[in-house]
């Protein structure tokens, strides 16, 4: 079995675990700072196995080191969201533990696959991309999946299908300025236009856009982890078994709609080499403005992170 490393054993990175287990998608490894939150949640979820019917082997440790030898790590350490506070507010704090967190993969698990979930998301996986030196395949951030994840269970509600017709494409940086893309988001191939009249589609993609707020705002102690664990695991599953799924996730561009140096969310294929193909779409001046508006947002804050010009 392939090995996951899930660092950060806290909501979303034991959800991750969990949803990794139940799919016998690899043998995991559960770690965090806080050892015995590793150590008991992995050994919690191993207990469950027998019952759920799956032999994964799970391990919790305190050691960042204990990502050697992983095939793929799930990246979800880190402060999460609390009221009132904007992704970018995390942007510091995050950004040290994000830090020592590269730097244990680059030291311990060099072959491995990095999928990133700590928020702020694309200026997270730019970071670890900078720091871990990987090539761009191998480090790809976790949003657009959970994003078009709440869009499609909206679209899905309002029209009284199921979801599993709704396909919805939502591109951009995770926050308040992705851009849900109505032209590709259809139930069983046909246009949502078709089923919702254009100011009630309106509301639903401002409610996408808010989807992240109005789930911290419900549990004021922290903010969603089943969805998000759901979308990073289905992301190491396309890439741990080659499926070579379309997804939107936050992929390293270097010219690919017009931008480059920065991490945002795109359509791409992700099979057993990692981002194999980003898939560029011809978008209207409308939705290339919202494109641009949102690369210039994730741009300001990788000058915020102020690191070195990139060696390439
Ligand atoms: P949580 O607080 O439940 O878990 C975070 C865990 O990280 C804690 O157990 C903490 O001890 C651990 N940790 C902190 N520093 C560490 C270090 N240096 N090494 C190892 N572990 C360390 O938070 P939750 O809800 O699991 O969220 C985790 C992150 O994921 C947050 O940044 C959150 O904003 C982000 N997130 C991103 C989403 C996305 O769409 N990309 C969706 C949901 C959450
Ligand atoms: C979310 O969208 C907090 O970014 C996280 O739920």
């Amino acid at each position: 079995m392939p090995k996951i490393a899930v660092v950060g054993a806290g909501n979303v990175g034991a959800s991750a675990a969990l949803y990794a287990a139940e799919a016998e998608l690899g043998d995991v490894t559960l770690i965090d700072i806080l050892e015995g939150v590793a150590k008991g949640k992995a050994l919690d979820l191993l207990e469950a196995g027998p019952v759920r019917g799956y032999d994964s082997m799970i391990e919790g440790s305190g050691d960042l080191r204990a990502v050697a030898g992983s095939d793929l790590i799930i990246v979800t350490a880190g402060l999460p969201r609390k009221p009132g506070m904007s992704r970018t507010d995390l942007l510091k704090a995050n950004a040290d533990i994000i830090r020592g967190v590269a730097e244990a993969i680059r030291d311990h698990a060099p072959k491995a696959f990095v999928i990133m979930v700590t928020n702020p998301l694309d200026l997270m996986t730019y970071l670890t991309y900078r720091i871990t030196g990987f090539p761009r395949e191998r480090v790809l951030g976790m949003a657009g999946v959970l994003d078009s994840s709440r869009f499609r269970t909206f679209l899905a509600q309002e029209v009284g299908v199921s979801v599993e017709d709704v396909h919805a494409m939502v591109l951009g940086g995770h926050g308040d300025t992705m851009v849900p893309l109505l032209r590709y988001s259809t139930i069983s191939g046909i246009p949502v236009e078709n089923f919702i009249k254009p100011a009630r589609l309106a509301e639903i993609v401002q409610r996408t856009r808010d989807g992240g707020a109005e789930i911290v705002k419900l549990l004021q102690t922290g903010s969603a982890f089943y969805a998000p664990a759901a979308s990073a695991v289905q992301m190491a599953e396309s890439i741990l078994r080659d499926k070579k799924r379309l997804l939107p996730v936050a992929a390293y561009l270097n010219g690919e709609y017009g931008l480059k140096d920065l991490y945002l969310g795109v359509p791409a294929l992700l099979g057993a080499k990692g981002v194999e193909k980003i898939v560029e779409l011809t978008l209207t001046a409308e939705e290339k403005a919202a494109l641009a508006k949102s690369a210039e947002e994730v741009k300001k804050g990788i000058a915020d992170l102020a690191l070195e010009p990139a060696a390439r």
